[in-house]
């Protein structure tokens, strides 16, 4: 990695960097604690920050901080790494910085201090990145660090009985072939050389505690999503046929940026007619039809936290009857779906209910002959939700829903061109498509998908983007009182 692309990639990143906010101290020392308390108050965990990637030439994309660093330091700075050894007399948490350097603040601005770090952070050891490998070192092979003798010892005895976990997130695993993560070669560095170090996989502590979202979270949350159903509301105000798809995406992505959103969570998908039965369209190069239905599956990132919310609405502010008979049976399945959530429900329950109305709804419409089978996968070719957080597709831990907990509902359904072959594949007979052949005639090219954030509350839920309109009648209301049209 050339120097030039390091000095632009940090052009971007600085303004942000002090935001010193102290419920976000009080929950990242927690955090850290929690850790450190399933690592069992033994072991040492290593934490990488995110590579820098190249773009083009010299310059990088905008820089991310991996997020499981980022959830326990609120550090957003590359060339980062953290270390927690819970058993130490002193020193249990250390921060590695890259170093202050007058040359790269003339170019990007002030770097941040340590003490600066510290304060933010709430972590009281911060070191030069420079330093890491001769700290290292000292740990493994029982020397004194920065002249203090002792504070290592206890890890260093244990490395002697074999018994010194190390954790490190070996999170996903790589193929027999291809590229390896930084964390196994360095994993496979420390096994061949220390026979007393256990690796141990860091990602199920954190899908434990990340799954789980603290007060401040949820605020951070609640901001993404408020941003996203301003870009969405403000989609409805202005969309009429003739607008290209990426007209659309460019408000929706202006509401993003004026909001002081980092930037989308996910590519924005803003799909009109026959694209919104592609799951992840992205292209948005189409023009907007008179008498279609537009998608658009969007979410703002907010303080690196997701919003992930589908709006499905008319182009020229009325639904058809054939777009509103399938829009308001995906609305159905949302709803019941949504009013089971609560704490020590089976999370595949919430699944199945949503599944099970989409299916009979499929069958009253004609578009399969037996809800029994698996004809609807045709239709509804994806899951009903996942986790929201520092990921738009967060960690998952457990099987069933608990306090706190942020998740999407998205059930959808989309008739696709290839409905028929789609249906002959799945062993549909030819006296069965005769009969499914006049409603997917009926229906075809219709793509609908309606996803709202739900918090689970401890005594149900909480629909955080409840404010993005959803039925039939508030959208065409809103539409036609605010509409060009
Ligand atoms: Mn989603």
């Amino acid at each position: 990695m050339g120097k030039w692309i390091h000095l632009l990639s940090w052009l971007l990143i600085w303004p942000t960097l002090f935001a010193n906010d102290p419920d976000l101290r009080a929950d990242l020392v927690q955090r850290r604690q929690s850790v450190m308390e399933k690592m069992g108050n033994r072991g040492m965990l290593i934490l990488f920050s995110a590579d820098v990637r190249p773009y083009s030439g010299d310059v990088s994309y905008e820089f991310r901080q991996e997020n499981n660093l980022f959830y326990l330091t609120g550090n957003r700075h590359p060339e980062t790494t953290l270390v927690l050894m819970p058993q130490n007399s002193s020193r249990r948490e250390i921060l590695f910085l890259p170093d202050r350097d007058p040359r790269r603040e003339l170019w990007d601005g002030k770097i941040a201090s340590p003490e600066e770090v510290a304060d933010t952070s709430g972590i009281q050891t911060v070191w030069s990145s420079s330093e890491f490998d001769s700290f290292l070192d000292s740990v493994l092979y029982g020397r004194p660090y920065r002249s203090q003798s002792s504070q290592f010892d206890d890890f260093f005895a244990d490395l002697q009985k074999g018994v010194a976990d190390v954790y490190l997130l070996m999170e996903p695993k790589p193929g027999l072939t291809g590229e390896v993560s930084e964390e196994f070669r360095f994993a496979n560095r420390l096994r061949e050389r220390f026979t007393g170090i256990q690796i141990k996989d860091a990602s199920q502590i954190f899908q434990q505690l990340r799954v789980i979202k603290s007060p401040y979270e949820i605020k951070q949350l609640q901001e993404a999503i408020d941003i996203t159903i301003e870009a969405q509301l403000e989609v409805m105000k202005i969309l009429h046929p003739g607008l290209w798809e990426y007209e659309v995406e460019a408000l929706i992505e202006y509401v993003f940026k004026k909001r002081n959103s980092f930037d989308w969570a996910f590519p924005s998908i803003v799909a009109s007619g026959p694209n919104a039965t592609t799951l992840h369209y992205q292209k948005s190069q189409r023009q907007i039809q008179d008498g279609e239905l537009l998608l658009m599956d969007i979410g703002a990132e907010y303080n690196y936290y997701a919003a992930d919310i589908t709006r499905t609405i008319p182009v020229n502010g009325t639904f058809t009857p054939e777009q509103a008979a399938i829009y308001q049976l995906v609305l159905n399945a949302q709803m019941e779906s949504i009013a089971l959530v609560k704490p020590g429900v089976p999370i595949l329950t919430v699944h199945q209910k949503a599944t099970e109305v989409l299916k009979e709804g499929l069958f009253r419409l004609g578009l399969i002959t037996d809800p029994s089978t698996n004809q609807y996968r045709v239709f509804f070719l994806h899951g009903v939700g996942h986790f929201i957080g520092l990921a738009v597709h967060d960690v998952r831990s457990g099987d069933h829903l608990r306090t706190n907990m942020v998740l999407t509902i998205e059930p959808g359904i989309y008739v696709r061109e290839d409905s028929e072959e789609r249906l002959i594949a799945q062993g549909v007979s030819e006296k069965e498509l005769d009969k499914i052949r006049p409603a997917l005639r009926k229906f075809m090219n219709i793509g609908v998908r309606i996803e709202d954030d739900i918090l689970v509350t401890e005594d149900g839920y909480q629909v955080l983007s409840q404010t993005a309109p959803r039925e039939i009648r508030e959208i065409e209301r809103l539409m036609r009182e605010n509409g060009k049209r």
